[in-house]
């Protein structure tokens, strides 16, 4: 099988983009650009955040808890977000905007009301596998790519985990967007996958026959 590219949309939901319970400020702007890029890849994925509504990365399920304090659980720590992306709501519905014609397979995350999960791959305490990874592998992918929502939260751990796991992997700067709780998140995020060995790349230059 020839090693193939594989474009991996993370998050992008309507609690992540302007209205949503969880906005990322300018998140909407991506859309269009994922959707030219998309015939570039041989093979493309999407994760979807999809929290049952007593979980325990939602602030309203801690008394006296509020939202981006970051508290401890189970060992892991874990930062407060308000109620989003719970399962079979509007705003955990994949933006209808994204065209989702070439979307071969969506892999839900945060399933669990007992663990968060960031990654398209594994909950943050690497406990348990979407099957993101065995996807890819069995489909022959080699590079990963990867654009959404949130740079510094999901597309990062999204792509840590991608890198880890032996993928060549890209993350496409340009169409991703940051929470940035704190103005710098973004840039560091980038820093930090640079260091991993992550390739932060533009559109223009996401290659590809
Ligand atoms: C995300 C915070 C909580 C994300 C998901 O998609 O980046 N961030 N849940
Ligand atoms: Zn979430």
């Amino acid at each position: 099988m020839n090693p193939r590219n594989a474009l991996v949309l993370v998050d992008i939901q309507y609690d992540f983009l302007p209205g949503g319970a969880l906005a990322v400020p300018d998140g909407d702007a991506i859309i269009p650009i994922v959707n030219q890029l998309q015939h570039r890849f041989d093979l493309v994925v999407a994760t979807q955040d999809w929290h049952p509504e007593d979980h325990a990365s939602f602030a309203a399920n801690h008394s006296g808890r509020r939202v981006g304090e970051l508290i401890v659980l189970d060992g892991l720590e874990q930062r407060l977000w308000p109620v989003h992306c719970v399962q079979n709501t509007y705003g955990a519905e994949l933006a209808a905007e994204l065209d989702a014609s070439r979307i071969s397979r969506v892999f839900r995350k945060g399933v669990d009301p007992c663990i968060d999960s960031y990654s398209g791959f594994f909950d943050n305490g690497h406990r348990r596998a979407t099957g993101l990874g065995d996807y890819l592998h069995e489909h022959g992918v080699a590079q990963v790519y990867i654009v959404g929502l949130a740079s510094d939260y999901c597309v990062k751990f999204t792509a840590l985990d991608a890198q880890r796991l032996g993928f060549a992997t890209y993350v496409i700067e340009d169409v991703c967007r940051g929470v940035n709780l704190a103005p710098n998140d973004v840039a560091l995020a980038l820093n930090e996958l640079r260091q991993a060995g992550v390739h932060v790349i533009r559109s223009d230059d996401a290659v590809v026959a």
